[in-house]
């Protein structure tokens, strides 16, 4: 009777089954009963790692449940396909980046169509076909036009070996990721996206996302937005008919402020400063260093004094030094700082470095907020005896009635830079012309595509260095003029590519009212690295977009999931070298190298990276155990936003389990055919089913919050108590059937192939994909067991967990038994039992 579970047979079959009658194509249609998931689509480096299967595995059980639950489901897949590594590839193998990227591509989506998801392929996208691109350029040359878009000569991280523009996220320790050079700061004239006008928006925005998106990614967004109030103060300068304004979020402390401190940056230092040797040689110094955050925190502070003197706003007799300092930023606030040395730890080392005066302006400051006692102004003679909320107020005010200073809000996000010195990306469509400037391409010239020509043998960016491809002439007066260069940074693609997946018609960028009625995406699961940059960008591309009246969104994902990583043990040999868990096998739980018998080290479980060489590969998973296991084992155990440990000991129980699934369908299928009818049930029956129903109560609202690993810890209970039946004869056919089917059911979005296979064994002549999730049946949701309290004299004594039906001499019979119970009656004479079913007994006697 019994037949072997030949997974890869049955996995190609129904891939290939769902795959001809399209079942997973969503229509173009405006539904009111939309479900949208989505998973960050890859970067097409060439293979899909167990990362990618983890994160689509995840996806994949979603849109499965939610089809299954009537919804008209949309989960498309596409590529990120632009990008520095086919540039790379491009140098080192003297191939197109199109063709090494169309190739990996090819590869990939060959790999993932082995994976059993249920996506749509019709709507895949490359983002580096020109049939993307080109709405991007005319993304850009509305959001031109809509003030959203700038030029701006600005200072930027230039990689003088990679000759061009770094991220501050690419600059480690003030060098250049890749090329490992020293960064400079260059003033370069780059493309800028007015994302600051929106800071308060992305802001607020927060506020709707809280109850489905991380907690941790919601502070991430903010404190990268990073509001801060205060306010802002004008300094005259001694002797100077100029003033200095400076930035504060404590404007309270302003008696204690002993110098200022400027951005090496500031226009008033060029002015002032421009023939003073010293202080040019402090800013060449200070040039050759990374403007990130993250490295001017680690870097020492260091200044220079100016010869100039400020004179303090509200005591005109008290003259304060100008410096230049490293720590002072020109895009933040006003790049100047009142120096506070009391009252800030970064005032206070500089002062102590430069012997400036340290004076204390406020009495029992703490660090604590809700300390009870309050810091009182000191040294202050305008606000004397304040507190630090009154004192602000007052001396805001003072400085408004004065006309110097004013209230305000500062944010640290800053205009986003798209300007990339690079060729494999989408080309910014504007034109330089001599005489009228920088001008948008026409449209009807749109797109703007790269050229097939292309030559990586001279460093920098190969567009530039095209012999023809810039020379253009321009749309406004006809005459010779210069294409623009730069490419687009490649967020640009990824801030709108669900847009994209809703609607693709030839002659636009997507059709509005489909994209009006399908976004946002339900549920976007992705990994945390992307919690900043890529989300906040695709926030504030989709407002921009509304802006540009494109849609009426403004978030574009309402729920988030963050997956954790894949992780791995790690294996050394005796020299050091990582070794692949395939060349390590153990034997009484001690790691030997399999070709050479030595003792192996065995590293912690890290996050699998091939220079660790701690990963396995999709391929060989799925050869040895199939795709199933694959998948159930990656979302089994442990809670998706976590860490996950594969282990082949993991994968191997789930095999194992997947071979039981198997036989068990084998054993009961004599039981139960496909028209036997149910009966009344016995209690034995009535347990069973009422197991069922819970089971389908429970694993439907699992699903429903992400808790895969606890509906699969669920379903096996369920499986082993069917499993566990010593006489199948004893329960009436229909019930055992029940079972079978709805744990085949429930477990069908996580291991689709083997759940299809079974269903089909059953009988039935309609593919799972294609059939409604089961209902919990309310009546048997009611638990067996309920507590009951057991009083005596309407005195609390005990509680007993019993069955919901027990009579109430049973009932008495137990709670007699009990120590609290028989301790209370010890001098009592019992005269009468009353029972409230299901809630109290009470023992009355005197
Ligand atoms: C005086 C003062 C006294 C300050 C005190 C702090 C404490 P957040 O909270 O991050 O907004 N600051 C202002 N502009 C700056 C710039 N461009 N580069 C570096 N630092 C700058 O920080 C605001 C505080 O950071 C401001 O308030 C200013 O120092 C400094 F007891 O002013 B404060
Ligand atoms: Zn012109």
């Amino acid at each position: 009777m019994s037949s072997p579970y030949i997974f890869k047979k049955i996995e190609s079959k129904w891939q290939q089954f769902w795959d001809a009658k399209q079942i997973f194509k969503t229509a173009d249609i405006v539904s009111h009963n939309k479900y949208y998931v989505l998973e960050m689509f890859p970067y097409p480096s060439g293979h899909i790692h167990m990362g990618h299967v983890r994160n689509y595995t995840l996806g994949d059980i979603c849109a499965r449940f939610k089809r299954a639950q009537g919804y008209d489901v949309l989960h498309p897949m596409g590529w990120d396909a632009f990008g520095l590594p086919a540039e790379n590839a491009a140098r080192a193998h003297n191939v197109h980046p199109k063709t090494w990227t169309q190739e990996n591509i090819a590869a990939m989506r060959d790999e993932l169509k082995h994976l059993g998801l249920s996506l749509d392929w019709s709507r895949e996208l490359a983002t580096c076909d020109p049939s993307y691109y080109r709405y991007e350029q005319q993304f850009i040359i509305d959001f031109f036009k809509a003030g959203l878009l700038y030029r701006k000569e600005s200072f930027v991280n230039w990689d003088p070996i990679e000759n061009t523009v770094l991220a501050n996220e690419q600059v480690v320790n003030g060098r250049g990721w890749r090329s490992d050079a020293l960064v400079e700061q260059r003033k370069m004239n780059q493309w800028y996206l007015r994302i600051t006008d929106f800071a308060k928006d992305l802001l607020d925005g927060l506020d709707t996302l809280k109850d489905t998106w991380p907690e941790k990614v919601i502070t991430m967004q903010r404190n990268w937005i990073g509001r801060s109030q205060g306010a802002k103060i004008k300094f005259n300068i001694y002797g100077v008919d100029d003033q200095i304004e400076v930035f504060t979020t404590r404007p309270e402390t302003i008696y204690g402020c002993s110098f200022l401190a400027l951005s090496i940056h500031h226009p008033i230092v060029n002015q002032l400063c421009q023939h003073d040797e010293k202080i040019q040689q402090f800013i060449q110094t200070c040039s050759v260093a990374s403007s990130a955050q993250a490295d001017l925190d680690k870097a020492e502070k260091i200044g220079i004094c100016t010869n100039y003197m400020a004179i303090h706003p509200l005591d005109p007799s008290r003259k304060i030094p100008i410096y230049l300092a490293n720590f002072v930023l020109m895009d933040y606030g006003t790049g100047a700082v009142m120096g506070v040395p009391a009252h800030d730890s970064r005032d206070f080392d500089f002062a102590q470095k430069y012997s400036l005066p340290i004076l204390s302006v406020i009495d029992n400051e703490t660090d604590q907020p809700d300390d009870k006692i309050e810091g009182k102004l000191i040294n202050s003679p305008l606000i004397n005896g304040l507190t630090i909320a009154q004192a602000q107020e007052k001396i805001i005010a003072y400085l408004v009635a004065n006309n110097i200073g004013q209230q305000t809000v500062s944010y640290r996000l800053k205009d986003w830079g798209i300007s990339r010195q690079r060729f494999w990306g989408c080309p910014i469509p504007f034109i330089h012309c001599p005489t009228c400037g920088v001008v948008p391409e026409k449209p009807e010239n749109l797109p703007i595509q790269l050229p097939d020509d292309v030559s990586f043998d001279q460093p920098g960016n190969p567009l530039d260095s095209h012999p023809t491809w810039k020379h253009t002439s321009c749309p406004m007066c006809d005459q010779p003029a210069l294409r623009e260069t730069d490419t687009l940074d490649t967020f640009f693609e990824s801030s709108w590519y669900f847009m994209r997946f809703i609607s693709q018609p030839d002659h636009q960028a997507f059709d509005s009212a489909l994209v009006d009625a399908w976004l946002s995406v339900d549920k976007y699961i992705g990994g945390i690295e992307h919690a900043v940059m890529h989300l906040l960008y695709a926030r504030f591309f989709t407002r921009a977009l509304n802006k540009c009246g494109y849609t009426t969104h403004l978030e574009p994902f309402k729920s988030l999931v963050t997956q954790g990583m894949l992780c791995h043990q790690t294996y050394q040999d005796q020299t050091g070298q990582w070794l692949y868990p395939e060349q390590v096998i153990f034997r009484e739980n001690q790691a030997f190298e399999d070709k050479t018998g030595l003792p192996v080290i065995v590293g912690r479980s890290i996050k699998m990276s091939k220079s660790k060489h701690n990963v396995v590969t999709p391929q060989s998973i799925r050869d040895s155990y199939g795709v199933d296991a694959a998948r159930l084992f990656v979302v089994s155990d442990t809670p998706p936003e976590r860490d996950f440990d594969w282990s082949e000991a993991g994968v191997q129980g789930i095999w194992k389990f997947l071979n039981r699934l198997w036989r068990l369908c084998d054993t009961v299928l004599p039981h139960i055919n496909l028209n036997c009818q149910g009966g009344r049930y016995n209690d034995v029956e009535l347990k069973l089913k009422r197991q069922i129903h819970q089971t389908i109560n429970l694993v439907t609202n699992d699903l429903e919050q992400f808790g895969y690993n606890q509906a699969i810890a669920r379903l096996r209970t369920l499986f082993n108590v069917l499993e566990g039946l010593s006489s199948l004869e004893s329960y009436q056919p229909s019930l055992i059937r029940e079972c079978i089917q709805t744990i085949i059911q429930l477990f069908n979005p996580m291991i689709p192939h083997i759940c299809e296979e079974l269903w089909e064994k059953l009988g039935h002549t309609i593919s799972l994909a294609q059939t409604s999730w089961p209902i919990a049946d309310a009546n048997y949701l009611v638990n067996d067991d309920i507590t009951v309290a057991i009083q005596v004299n309407g005195k609390l004594r005990a509680t007993l967990q019993v069955n919901r039906d027990i009579d109430q001499d049973t009932l008495h019979h137990l709670a007699l038994n009990l120590e609290n119970v028989k301790r209370a009656l010890d001098a009592i004479t019992i005269r009468r039992v009353v029972y409230i079913p299901q809630k109290v007994l009470n023992i009355v006697g005197h």
